[in-house]
């Protein structure tokens, strides 16, 4: 696929699911005025102010519960099928497909104005008999006849496909998951996403997996290097998703938004797909969607179901919703923090192409800091792998805040960056500087800014020095 067709795929997913967005948010009719900023009062209201979805799991049976479908309607802009999309649901005998559950989902969440992510179309599990049977030639036949087959019959209808869901092995060894796709061939992945390519043009193709949350882990940097293999030589994918299973022991890791901004450094958009935290403190759900809202290309956040009694770890009571369908602490936390990421004006009427990934400040400066004696400061810290790394730059304004701000360092000898977000930058070895861009050069008194960049080599030993204009 060329890249000037591959850029219209980018903009059609995001016109409609900005589309959805508004209509939900249209509906749920739920714009108040808090103070300078605008509020809104429920999830995908308030995340489709900057362009972003904020879903949840939906599973067939439970759209027969009011209780339930009230709260759906009412909170969210996005939905993915809890089971309905995956292989043994659509294709329970070879060749013949089943597509009612999916599409009474589907219906639903298109009359609330929701856009759907499918889920998910080649994956290890949930593979009906006659496919776990079949192995070599045959199974990878029937692995591409399934995608084109369900990808054809959503098309126009998903916005985003997890084209692969978790064909990596948990652990240290950064291996690909046995399994009887992976034993096809090492090939099935791309080959998986040529064929949803064929099939959806204009969907967005992701590949999904749990604990890749945790930047430092093995699996996090083998998926990593795929997905930049993949950008590299053309394969045709577009965003990542993370599923965020903070359950059953795993936890929010500190440096989830450095995984976040990595992946989304690669060319790719990241969405966080199937997101529960065990007991479901608001420090941990707050911590997620400040991430995702600090970095521009994280695109939404889909929870995995609407009340605790909804969810597939119902015992950890990991969501937002209690079994009574009333909100939980969590819930105010994460409405909140979806809020801090709107600038405190009228709402954009289309999306941001970015946004900085600054802390807001809780009250919103109404006239710009002016130049005065107190510059700024710049910290730098550092995830390196072998032969790379990614930097994240914190700017500090001084006592007098900053119009505009302006970072240099000189890199390590044999450290280059290759890319960077959130800041332009001159040099690209040795001395290099970076300044602000149009959206993160005002800084309030004490307030930060992060930007960040990726090289390669070895980047230990900078020392940034900040002045502030
Ligand atoms: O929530 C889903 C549960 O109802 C199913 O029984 C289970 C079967 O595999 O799948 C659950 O959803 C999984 C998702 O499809 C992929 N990531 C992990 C999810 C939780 O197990």
């Amino acid at each position: 696929m060329t890249q000037q067709l591959r850029r219209k795929r980018t903009r059609i997913a995001a016109t409609w699911s900005v589309v959805a967005a508004g209509l939900a948010a249209a509906a749920a009719m739920t714009m108040v005025m808090a103070g300078t900023a605008t509020a809104a009062t429920t999830l995908g209201a308030s995340a489709a102010q900057t362009g972003r979805f904020f879903g949840t799991a939906v599973p067939a049976n439970k759209l027969s519960d009011s209780a339930y479908v009230t709260i759906l309607n009412r909170e969210f802009n996005q939905v993915t099928p809890e089971n309905e999309m995956k292989i043994d649901a659509t294709e329970p005998n070879q060749n013949q497909f089943s597509y009612g559950n999916a599409d009474r989902i589907v219906q639903h969440a298109r009359s609330q104005g929701m856009s759907v992510r499918g889920h998910t179309l080649a994956w290890h599990s949930q593979q009906p008999p006659w496919m776990q049977s079949l192995s070599g030639t045959a199974l990878r036949n029937a692995m591409n006849n399934h995608i084109t087959q369900v990808a054809t019959h959503f098309r126009g209808q998903v916005f985003a496909w997890d084209v692969v869901n978790e064909a990596f092995a948990d652990g240290g060894s950064g291996a690909r998951r046995d399994s009887n796709l992976q034993r096809t061939g090492n090939d099935w992945i791309e080959v998986a996403f040529r064929t949803a390519d064929a099939a959806d043009p204009n969907a967005l193709l992701c590949y999904n997996d749990y604990n890749i949350d945790n930047w430092t882990d093995a699996k996090t940097q083998a998926v990593y290097r795929m997905v930049q293999d993949f950008k590299q030589r053309g394969v045709p994918i577009d965003c990542v998703g993370l599923q965020s299973h903070f359950t059953g022991g795993s936890n929010y890791p500190s440096n989830y938004r450095t995984t976040l901004s990595s992946f989304a450094a690669l060319g790719v958009d990241v969405h966080i797909t199937e997101l529960d935290i065990r007991n479901a403190p608001a420090d941990a759900y707050r911590n997620t969607v400040r991430d995702c809202m600090a970095v521009a290309r994280c695109k939404g956040i889909t929870v995995w179901g609407v009340r605790d009694s909804d969810s597939w770890r119902s015992g950890e009571a990991p969501l937002l919703f209690n079994g009574s369908g009333q909100k939980k602490p969590a819930y105010d936390a994460v409405l909140a923090e979806l809020n801090n990421g709107v600038p405190p004006t009228t709402p954009p009427t289309t999306a941001p192409t970015s946004r900085p990934p600054t802390t807001p400040p809780t009250t919103p400066p109404t006239t710009p800091p002016t130049q005065g004696p107190g510059g700024c400061t710049a910290t730098v810290s550092l995830n390196s792998w072998q032969g790379g790394f990614v930097a994240t730059v914190r700017v500090t304004a001084g006592s007098s805040g900053t119009n505009g701000w302006s970072v240099s360092m000189t890199l390590p000898s044999g450290a280059a960056v290759t890319n960077a977000w959130s800041a332009n930058r001159s040099g690209n070895s040795g001395p290099v500087t970076f300044t602000n861009v149009s959206y993160n050069g005002r800084i309030a008194a004490g307030q930060t800014t992060e930007f960040g960049f990726q090289g390669t080599g070895v980047g230990t030993g900078m020392t940034p020095t900040c002045s502030a204009s």
